[in-house]
C-alpha cells in the first residue's frame, strides 16, 4: 500500500475510514447562544433538535487554515478534499494551509482537491484514491487518475431555510421547499453550485424522482452513497429502488454530520453516484 493520508473537512460526513491515515477538518455551526465543531465529539441529534426549534440567527464557518495543517501531519503524502469552493472559504483554508505545511516540511506534499460538491460525493472520491493506493500507485499516478473518476450528487430538501438565511441559494429558489411537504430536488451543478431540479410530494414520487435524475446523470448500477439527516427510512427506502433497478449497485447509508445536517435539514437527502 502507498503511504499516504486522507484529509477531508466535516462536509463529507466521516468521522474515520477504515484502511487509511485519515484527518478531519471540522466546520463550525454557530447560533447566537451555542456553537457546534463538526468533529468527532459533536452530538448529532442533540444538535439538530435544538435547530428545529431555535429561531434566531445561525451561521457556519469553514475550518481555518491551521485546522487543515494540523491534520496533514503524519504522512510525507496527503490528498486533501473539500466543499465546493463556490458555496465554502473551506477549499482556500486548505490551500493556504498547503503552502505552510510544504514550506515547513519540504519533500512533504498535499494535493488538493476541490470537490465542486459535498457530502457522499467527497467520500466516494476519498474511497477511490484509498482503492489507488491499496493497488499500490504512486502519489502523482493517484493525483493523476482521480481526476478521470466521475461522480455526480443528487440531493433531496424538505427545507432550505439555512441554505437561503445563509445566502448560499436565493429566496426563490429556497421557496421551491417551502410549503409542508414539498420536497425539493436538485443537483451539484458542474460549477460546484446548487443546481434546482423538480419539486415533489410524497415519498414514492421522490424516490422515482432521484433514480430518473440518477440515470439522466449517468448512473448505470455503480456505487451509491446516501447521506440523511435523520431520515433513515428516506434512505432506505430510495436505496431499494435503486436495487430494484440496478440490483449490481453498492450502496452506503450515513447520517449526515454537523454540517451537511444544518444545510440539508431534518428529512434530507444527499446522493452521491459514480456516473458512466
Ligand atoms: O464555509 C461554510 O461555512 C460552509 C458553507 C456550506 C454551504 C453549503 C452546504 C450544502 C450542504 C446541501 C445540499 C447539497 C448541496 C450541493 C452543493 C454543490 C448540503
Amino acid at each position: 500500500m502507498t503511504d499516504i493520508k486522507i484529509v477531508l473537512d466535516s462536509s463529507a460526513d466521516l468521522i474515520k475510514m477504515p484502511g487509511v491515515k485519515f484527518g478531519l477538518a471540522p466546520l463550525t455551526i454557530k447560533t447566537d447562544g451555542r456553537r457546534f465543531v463538526d468533529d468527532r465529539e459533536l452530538e448529532l441529534e442533540e444538535m439538530v433538535d435544538y435547530l428545529y426549534t431555535y429561531t434566531g440567527k445561525s451561521s457556519t464557518a469553514c475550518p481555518n487554515p491551521e485546522d487543515f495543517a494540523f491534520s496533514f501531519c503524519g504522512a510525507e503524502n496527503v490528498f486533501c478534499i473539500t466543499i465546493t469552493s463556490k458555496l465554502s472559504g473551506s477549499y482556500n483554508s486548505a490551500r493556504i494551509a498547503k503552502e505552510m505545511h510544504e514550506k515547513k516540511y519540504p519533500g512533504c506534499r498535499v494535493e488538493l482537491i476541490d470537490s465542486l460538491s459535498t457530502g457522499p460525493e467527497i467520500v466516494l472520491m476519498a474511497e477511490k484514491i484509498r482503492e489507488m493506493a491499496e493497488r499500490d500507485m504512486s502519489f502523482d499516478e493517484i493525483a493523476e487518475n482521480i481526476k478521470g473518476y466521475k461522480t455526480e450528487l443528487v440531493f433531496v430538501l424538505e427545507s432550505m431555510k439555512n441554505l437561503a438565511n445563509n445566502g448560499r441559494i436565493s429566496r426563490v429558489k429556497a421557496s421551491l421547499a417551502s410549503f409542508l411537504g414539498i420536497r425539493a430536488i436538485g443537483r451539484a451543478s458542474e460549477e460546484g453550485t446548487l443546481e434546482m431540479l423538480a419539486k415533489c410530494r410524497g415519498q414514492d414520487k421522490t424516490v422515482e424522482a432521484v433514480i430518473g435524475y440518477m440515470r439522466e446523470y449517468g448512473y448505470a448500477g455503480g456505487k451509491v452513497g446516501i447521506a440523511h439527516c435523520i431520515n433513515a427510512s428516506g434512505a432506505k427506502a430510495l436505496a431499494d429502488a435503486i436495487k430494484k433497478e440496478f440490483p449490481e449497485a453498492s450502496i452506503d447509508i450515513r447520517q449526515t454530520r454537523g454540517l451537511c445536517s444544518f444545510y440539508a435539514e431534518r428529512g434530507g437527502l444527499l446522493v452521491g453516484f459514480e456516473r458512466e
